[in-house]
């Protein structure tokens, strides 16, 4: 094909009046990938090194793993074609993910939740800067038009593959690809781009094995929450000697040493020294639950922020599990490693909303979920938590009329379980909505033995559906006390790290891989030793609001 620039002509309007001008502009084409025979995409891209972008598109797209996998390659006009040694499945839809504005494809997220880099590949930042500058200056040498992307391979030293197109995921691809047709290593590997990072672009970095990804610009919030669990390193704003590490800095040395062990002794150390006990919910990352003093249930989780002799609480959860220990322990320290961990949930109803609903069903009993706010547990008479709904429901005298709050399925399980009609707000989970009868019904086809547990959290046709509804902890009990080998878990994907822990010869299987709680998995191991240093972030609950949530959570503690 021809190269990346068409000569124009047009006309030039400034301050020294108008011009007739020839310029270059970058050249726009299309491409058709076929693969096996069948047509797989067509991209609009720069016309400079198709099938290396064929190669890397592919790749990136987790159709293949690696060049062994290709049998042959065709390049001819604007397509290429190219031929695998295996069957490819077809592309199961559940799994197929939207893609930006500007990107396109067909990536297949959940597939590579389940990788995870652990290179030792690591850099210092004047390494970074240097070549930063370096992939600065080939841009502009090669950028004759402007409006290119650039995308570059470093084995740390030096830049091994340089690429532009006029999309950021094309110039990519197109380092991707070529590496692979010249057989190039890419685990010890780094890439440079010089596009916005979003999720797809970390999903290019993991499909193809490379652990530090580098851009001049800045990343999404979900490519950073991808890279962290994916184990890659994701740097922003590399400009001169800046630069935003955002995922993973134990591969940038020079640094203090904060290699995850060495994070670990300091976090253990600095535990001791300054009296804390770290609290981990069932949800949080498997590296923080297994440095928890204690890992559980927001309920567990409370008894022990009230029990304990420990002088601060860093409480790996989120914000109203931090709150409810601040409410029981008035005199301790509670803090939550970052401060935006929210919980959806608990955010869709507002204190105003439930006055109005209790002004409209005069005499009615409020029960508030634990996922709530403490000012709306002040407005509550009684708290519970999936593990007890049905109890604390039950303890309400018969014919006063009850107020749930504030989710819609819990609170249709509760009512199916007691036999109460209760009033209902209009709250869900959306990472429990990602789980879908569909989805457990395919892997009950694979595993026709497995047991389905859903929480009761999940959507009513779901919970209709499984072999049973319990809270975390009832999952727990369930798992150890059933003969079964396998069982299908219906809810937030961390708690299969504690089952497996405590039932090592027996399977688990995500109901849906997409049920990740983006706010649950903030918390990292560098901010739980930066909640320690420096005492942060500090929850403080009004007075006035504490005394009354107190007495909500009281009660439901009663009725155990
Ligand atoms: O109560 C909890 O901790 C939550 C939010 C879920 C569960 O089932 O444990
Ligand atoms: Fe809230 Fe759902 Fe996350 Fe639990 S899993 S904290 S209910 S958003």
């Amino acid at each position: 094909m021809d190269s990346s620039s068409s000569k124009i002509t047009l006309l030039n309007i400034s301050d020294k009046g108008k011009k007739i001008k020839t310029d270059l502009v970058a050249k726009e084409t299309t491409l058709v990938i076929k693969l096996n025979g069948k047509r797989l995409a067509v991209l609009l891209v720069t016309p400079t090194d198709v099938t290396a972008l064929a190669c890397g598109f592919i790749l990136s797209s987790g159709l293949i793993k690696e060049m062994a996998d290709i049998s042959s390659i065709k390049e001819i006009g604007r397509e290429v074609e190219i031929e695998t040694k295996n069957i490819i499945e077809e592309i199961n839809p559940d799994e197929q993910i939207f893609t930006s504005g500007c990107g396109r494809g067909i990536l297949i997220y959940g597939s590579v939740l389940e990788e995870r880099s652990d290179s030792k590949f690591s850099l210092s930042p004047d390494s970074i800067s240097s070549l930063m500058k370096e992939f600065q200056t080939m841009s502009a040498g090669f950028k004759t038009t402007g409006g290119l992307h650039s995308a570059a391979i470093s084995d740390g030293k030096d830049i091994v593959n340089f690429k532009e197109d006029i999309g950021r995921h094309n110039a990519i691809d197109k380092v991707i690809g070529d590496c692979l047709l010249k057989d190039i290593s890419l685990g010890d590997k780094l890439i440079l781009t010089s596009g916005r990072i979003s999720s797809e672009i970390v999903v290019k970095a993991i499909r193809a094995g490379i652990p530090i990804l580098i851009s001049r610009s800045a990343p999404t919030d979900m490519a950073i929450s991808l890279a962290q669990d994916c184990g890659v390193t994701l740097i922003g704003f590399a400009r001169g000697d800046r630069m935003n590490v955002y995922t993973h800095p134990t591969r940038i040395s020079d640094l203090e040493n904060n290699s995850p062990e060495t994070l670990i002794e300091r976090i253990k150390a600095l535990k001791e020294k300054k009296q804390a006990v770290i609290l981990a919910h069932n949800y949080q990352r498997p590296e923080i639950q297994d440095i928890a003093d204690f890992v559980g249930d927001s309920l567990d989780l409370s008894r022990k922020a009230a029990e304990t002799d420990a002088r601060i609480i860093v409480f790996c959860g989120v914000y109203f599990m931090a709150e409810i220990a601040k409410i029981l322990s008035p005199d301790k320290t509670v803090l939550l490693p970052d401060s935006d961990a929210g919980c959806p949930m608990a955010d869709m109803i507002t204190v105003e909303e439930l006055q109005k609903l209790k002004l409209k069903h005069p005499g009615a009993a409020v029960v508030c979920y634990v996922n709530t706010h403490a000012a709306i547990k002040a407005e509550s008479d009684i708290c519970c938590t999936s593990a007890n709904g049905v109890k604390v429901v039950n303890s309400i005298p018969a014919g006063q009329s009850i107020i749930f709050t504030p989710d819609k399925y819990l609170g249709d399980y509760i009512a199916k379980q007691t036999g109460r009609e209760l009033i209902l707000m209009n709250g869900f989970c959306p990472t429990h909505q990602t789980i879908t009868v569909e989805g457990i019904r395919k892997l009950k086809r694979e595993h026709p033995q497995a047991k389905v547990l859903v929480h009761p959290e999940c959507s009513v046709n779901v919970v209709a559906y499984s072999d049973a509804a319990v809270s975390t902890n009832g999952m727990c009990q369930y798992v150890k006390e059933s003969e079964s080998k396998e069982f299908i878990i219906g809810t937030e994907t961390g708690i299969i790290h504690r089952l497996k822990k405590e039932n090592p010869d027996k399977q688990f299987y995500p109901a849906s891989k997409r049920a990740v709680c983006p706010n649950m998995k903030l918390t990292t191991l560098e901010k739980v030793l930066w909640a320690l240093e420096d005492e942060q972030y500090k929850i403080e609950v009004p007075t006035e609001i504490a005394i009354h949530a107190k007495g909500a959570i009281e009660r439901m503690l009663y009725v155990l």
